[in-house]
């Protein structure tokens, strides 16, 4: 388990600063929350599939309860994973690989040829039996005894329960560092769930850090991109925000991507750090990392997810309103102390110049 580094030093004290103004608390909330997720969120990636054999699929004319033979009659699984068989019908049956007969074809004879991969042999009502896939593949199977019986496994390559960058090296830790090819800019990057499967909402949080200072670098704008098959899938500029930014998406397809992160830069015209990182860039080139990392076919296919959303709302309209909401009473406070030492001075030298 691995923890985020989302602030550096002190700037958590800046940031409960915040958090107690109402409407900054609002927003900086979700990301409390993300922290949490990422702290405690992790999911069991392997689990035992279950296939029913209902009440009913003893008899072929489908006037019984029973809508398949076996529910689910096709599953998807990885390597190594184990699938259960529970008989919930009233009669022995078998779980044999190779195919059956056919709805139909039990009335002219054929009671389906087994291929020899797997055979459960007669389990009876309320037994279960189980069998773990050693090899990828599609598998049909039936039953000996009811041949009209039949279902399919799908066997998949597995799915590692770390994340890995797009050779297929583990991850040790997050978030991930890389730094811009002139040394000033340090990228730190985390995504959540960390091993990525297709059709899933994935979140890529990140921050910028000054690589000289080591402060968290705010208002830095930059290109966020990720590649696949050489293919740009998405593009969406962004600006940070206090505590990092993010974006959320669901990859279609398997295979490496590439995260990119391109012209990070400041603006020269708010900020200290601006002035040194941001300005005038004369090669943009200069100020791009890329991460990479590699989507996992989803063994679920039922599950589809489509997302690609950035952040609703931007920090930054707060960031002008609370300027405005310190600014205003510190520049009326000061011109008022102006004002009242401007009017003691002409009354004390009315009072001293009675003559
Ligand atoms: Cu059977």
């Amino acid at each position: 388990m691995t923890f985020p580094k989302i602030m550096h030093g002190n700037q958590d004290l800046f940031f409960n600063l915040k958090v107690q103004t109402n409407p900054m608390a609002k927003l900086i909330f979700p990301f409390v929350f993300l922290i949490a997720f990422l702290i405690y969120g992790y999911d069991d990636a392997f689990s035992e599939k279950t296939i029913t054999i209902p009440f009913g699929a003893y008899n072929p004319e489908l006037n019984t309860p029973a809508k398949t033979w076996y529910e689910p009659s096709l599953i998807s699984v990885e390597i190594g994973e184990k699938v259960t068989w529970v008989n919930k019908d009233k009669e022995a049956h078998t779980i044999t690989s190779g195919k059956g007969s056919g709805r139909f074809g039990w009335m002219s004879n054929e009671f389906g040829e087994s291929d020899g991969y797997f055979d459960s042999g007669r389990f009876m009502p309320n037994e279960s039996w189980s069998f773990a896939f050693d090899k990828k593949g599609m598998f049909t199977y039936y039953c000996t005894i009811h041949p009209w019986m039949e279902g399919t496994i799908l066997v998949q390559r597995g799915i590692p329960d770390y994340p890995t960058d797009g050779l297929g090296n583990r991850i040790e830790k997050f978030p991930a560092i890389q730094f811009t090819a002139d040394r000033a800019i340090e990228a730190d990057l985390t995504w959540e769930p960390n091993v990525i499967k297709t059709h899933e909402k994935i979140r890529f949080i990140y921050q910028f850090y000054d690589t000289v200072t080591d402060r968290n670098l705010s208002k830095m704008s930059y290109d966020f991109v990720l590649v696949q098959d050489g293919k740009e899938v998405y593009r969406d500029s962004g600006k940070t925000e206090i505590g990092g930014d993010f974006r959320d998406y669901a990859f279609d397809s398997s295979g490496p991507v590439l995260v990119r992160f391109e012209k990070i830069q400041g603006d020269a015209r708010e900020s200290a750090e601006g002035r040194t990182l941001g300005g005038d860039i004369q090669r943009p080139e200069q100020r791009t990392v890329e991460f990479s990392t590699i989507i996992h076919d989803n063994p679920d296919m039922a599950f589809h997810e489509k997302v690609q959303t950035k952040p609703a709302q931007r920090l930054e309209l707060y960031y002008d309103l609370m300027m405005v909401i310190i600014a205003v009473p510190v520049v009326l406070f000061v011109s008022l102390i102006f004002l009242m030492k401007r009017k003691s001075k002409p009354s004390s030298t009315k009072s001293s110049s009675p003559v």
